[in-house]
Order: C-alpha cells, then structure tokens, then sequence
C-alpha cells in the first residue's frame, strides 16, 4: 500500500519527511479549498486575475483546437480559458487529468451542460498515469492543424522538487506536438513576510491543512499520534526558493503506527518536513522549460507581480 509504505519510509529517514500529496484527503481537500478563500494566500486570487485579464490574449497565442488539463479540479479558472477559446471558434476539446474519479465526473457534467460547443474527455489517475490514460486514448493528442494547449495552473508545478519538476515537464512535453503549448501557473519569489503568512495565516487553516496529515496516519494507519503535541511552522528557504512546511515535535515522545507496524522516536524540536513550495524567477522558469523541451514565449502577472502565467512553447 504506497501510503503505508511513504509513510514508513518518510518516518525512519533523516531528517524525517511525509509527502504532501497524502494532505488532500477528503478533509484536507476541504480545507485547501477554504486555504484559497483566505486574504494571506494571494496564489489564487492573482492567478485568477491573470486569467480574467487575459484569457483572450493566451488563445489568441496558443490557438488551441483543445485543452488538456492537468489536476483539473472544479475547472474554476480554466472556465476563463473554455470561454476564451469558445468565443474563437464554435468548438473545442477539453482533456481533464485529476485523481479524484468524483471530481471528473461532476465537472465533466457541469461543463458540458453549461458549454454546447465543448467535448470533455475524462482520464483518472496521478498526474503520469493520466498523461498515459490520455496518451493511449490520443495516438496524436494535437492532431496536425489541431493545436493542443496543456495547463498546468495554481502553482501546483512548485510542490515538486526540482529534478522532480523537470522529469513531469518532460512527461508533459512527451504527450505533446511541436507547436503546441503549456501554460504553466508559477508562484514568484518574493519578500520573506508575505510568503511565510500565506503558508501560515492568522486563523490557522494552513495549520490544520498541515497537521491533517498526522490525523490521516491515525484514521488510515491506526497511528497514534497525539496530533496537539506537535505545532506547525513554515519557513521561507532563501538558498533553496522555497516555503517548507515542518511538522515540529514540542515535546520528547515515542508514536505507534500499529497498521505498520511502527515506532517512532521525536525529540523536543524535531520536525517532519511536511511539504516544499517553490517559488520562481523569469530565469527559473525559462531553465526548466528549456531542459524540458520548451521555450518561454509569453509571461503574464497581476498588477502587484506576485503571480505568473507562462506560455511554454514546444520545439
Ligand atoms: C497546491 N499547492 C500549490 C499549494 C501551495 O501553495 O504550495 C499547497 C498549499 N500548501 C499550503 N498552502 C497551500
């Protein structure tokens, strides 16, 4: 089972570490959700703005006949793109990639009751096995004429490290067609104070966003941790560009994973590196779609330069 086994494996390293992917659990998910709707996390809100502002410029660019999405969620944003591209021409494809089956099937049908000249095809499955799902169904996901723009939006590119990023780039760039294009959603190195508030805010959701994960070992492992015994920090990594969020021990204490079987030591002060965020530069961005098989043609932000959309161009 992968999450006994990350677990274990996260857990017995040093210094120890749990993968955040285990947060979005239905719970968790629900709290990301409310993470977004909160005044400190701007990624939403100015991503959103990017693409209400321009929307119309990014089809106008990528010219696509189709979008494939990666983690598409609810669609919320990329309804900006569908209608852009709706207004464009009368019809368009929309490929959803996500790993909730649930969440496909209920944005598959608002989707398409609310857009007449939109296909939405549905693949299930972790961002490599969807792009697999997708590459059998598509011998030729961007058919010649038919051009394909892929997006990866919300940041979500900053949560792997970056050897990690390159190879899902790369994995991006392999279902697609010289021409076709990606636009990839990038939170911006910043100063420290804004970005440590948006990984820890004042009513603590990024907390209980954080600590979920102990509670998820104790639902899904019989772990016994004693979730309060453990405070949540994050903590903006200059030399690395990224907020890490730990998992920081106030006390000495041993913790049973009984479904493992497994016991854990902490000292007081100890932490679990819980999750990285990395932030991005112009020049960040253009290195990785350069190794990955793109070029940087476009980049759009909010009025405040927090955020950015950039265009990456197969070649
Ligand atoms: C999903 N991902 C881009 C979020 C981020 O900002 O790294 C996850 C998150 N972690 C804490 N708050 C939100």
């Amino acid at each position: 089972m992968p999450f006994a086994d990350d677990v274990r494996a996260g857990l017995t390293a040093l210094p120890k570490t749990l993968p955040s992917r285990y947060f979005y659990d239905q719970l968790g998910s629900a709290i990301f959700e409310a993470i977004t709707l909160l005044p400190e996390y701007y990624l939403t809100r100015a991503e959103t703005e990017i693409l209400t502002a321009h929307a119309d410029e990014i089809i106008a660019d990528a010219q696509p006949s189709r979008l494939i999405e990666l983690g598409s969620g609810s669609a919320q944003k990329t309804r900006y793109l569908i209608e852009a591209g709706l207004r464009r021409q009368r019809n368009l494809d929309y490929s959803a990639i996500d790993i909730s089956q649930t969440v496909l099937a209920a944005t598959a049908k608002a989707l398409r009751a609310q857009y007449a000249g939109l296909t939405v095809n549905s693949y299930q499955g972790e961002y490599y096995g969807g792009l697999r799902a997708l590459a059998q169904a598509n011998s030729r996901p961007g058919e010649t004429g038919h051009r394909a723009l892929a997006l990866f939006l919300g940041s979500n590119i900053g949560n792997f490290d970056p050897p990690e990023a390159l190879r899902l780039l790369r994995a991006i760039r392999d279902v697609l067609e010289p021409g076709d294009a990606l636009l990839l959603g990038a939170d911006l190195k910043k100063n420290r104070a804004t970005l440590e508030a948006a990984y820890d805010d004042a009513i603590g959701l990024t907390g209980a966003f954080n600590l979920n994960i102990l509670a998820r070992i104790n639902r899904e492992l019989r772990g016994r941790f004693k979730v309060r015994s453990f405070r949540h920090r994050a903590v903006y990594n200059e030399e690395h560009g990224r907020v890490e969020m730990h998992l920081v021990s106030t006390t000495d204490q041993v913790v049973a994973i009984d479904a493992l079987p497994l016991h854990v030591s902490f000292s007081q002060g100890e932490s679990i590196h819980t999750e990285s965020s990395y932030k991005f530069s112009r020049d960040d961005v253009e290195r990785l779609a350069r190794n990955a098989g793109f070029e940087l043609q476009y980049v759009w932000s909010d009025a405040e330069h927090r955020f950015a959309c950039h265009l990456l161009r197969c070649v």
